[in-house]
């Protein structure tokens, strides 16, 4: 594998999972394949599991880790070409890209969405510009559409905790403070449309995502009718796709109770975290024995190391 961008850079889904379960068993089994070899970790956004996953992942390959928090510490980069770079930017990524590769093999990139420009974002203008100068592999860490890391991570947990009939899953919007990203939601949506599932979507009418991401997957807009027989329940907040980036709904009623969870197939609570207790999710609920959220973010390191370790593998 050349890149890590998009869950569709895996050849094969249900392959890489079993491979990654498997590796999680003797994490250490290919400790020499990264030696000599080095990825730097640029985060432009705030970070814990991706973080300290990617970093644990890295050294459980051998592979020297570089992490940068680009945003607070880098130069403020600029994107566009042509620019008159007389305002607050200081460095062009053109630049800043072919430096950085000039130190490491592999580059991960953490960017989220800028929920204002919609285009600039559908682009993945960070991303794409690494790509395109850095001349080096380049492992999406949460881009602005996109985090296949987690979606990865999130396959290789359901398989962990598979039913013996085909899954209901349900990924549910819920209500949010802030304008979050639709990148976490995007790349789940992505994984389930490889996965054999019955697979439904439930979020308020104009929640909508982008209809170029969840094509032909079921939407239903009665949270609780979409909840029934769920074995997996997804939880997540995004901001709205149609109004880019607003928050027009914070219906304290979309939020995951016990009495939801028992509509459900004995079903299983899953949110990537970080997570608002007692607004996205009740406390009973997180707390109760079918969350299954700190299993799930246990997994972000083999995700991560079996991604690294294809990548390795083709340097
Ligand atoms: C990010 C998101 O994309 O929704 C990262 C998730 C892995 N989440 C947040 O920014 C949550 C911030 C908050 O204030 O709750």
């Amino acid at each position: 594998m050349q890149n890590y961008l998009h869950i569709n850079d895996l050849d094969n889904l249900q392959e890489t999972v079993k491979e990654a379960v498997e590796l999680k068993k003797n994490e250490l089994k290919f400790n020499f394949i990264g030696k000599d070899k080095t990825i730097c970790l640029l985060f432009f956004n705030n970070s814990l599991r991706t973080r300290l996953s990617t970093q644990k992942a890295a050294q459980n390959l051998g592979l020297n880790c570089i992490v940068m928090n680009f945003g607070s510490e880098g130069w403020q980069l600029e994107f566009e070409d042509g620019t008159v770079m007389d305002q607050g930017k200081s460095e062009h990524v053109k630049e800043a890209a072919k430096v950085i590769a000039q130190y490491c093999d592999i580059v991960a990139i953490r960017a989220f969405a800028s929920l204002t420009d919609k285009e600039a974002d559908k682009a993945e203008q960070v991303l794409e510009s690494f790509r395109k100068y850095a001349g080096i592999p380049v492992v999406n860490m949460e881009s602005a559409t996109g985090h296949p890391l987690q979606a990865l991570a999130d396959a290789i947990t359901m398989e962990e905790f598979k039913v013996s009939h085909k899954p209901k899953v349900v990924l549910s919007w819920a209500p949010h403070p802030r304008a979050l990203p639709h990148a976490v939601a995007n790349s789940f949506v992505e994984m389930m449309q490889l996965q054999d599932a019955d697979f439904v979507i439930t979020h308020p009418e104009g929640y909508e995502l982008d209809p170029e991401i969840t094509k032909n997957s079921k939407i239903e807009y009665n949270q609780e009718k979409a909840l029934e027989n769920a074995d997996f329940v997804y939880v997540k907040n995004w901001s709205s796709f149609k109004d880019y980036g607003k928050v027009v709904n914070k219906d304290a009623s979309w939020m995951i109770t016990v009495d939801k969870m028992s509509l459900t197939n004995n079903g299983k609570f899953m949110h990537c975290l970080p997570v608002r207790r007692n607004v996205i999710v009740t406390d009973e609920v997180i707390d109760s024995n079918n969350s299954i959220v700190i299993q799930q973010a246990n997994n972000r390191t083999y995700a991560a190391q079996i991604v690294m370790k294809k990548i390795v593998e083709n340097l």
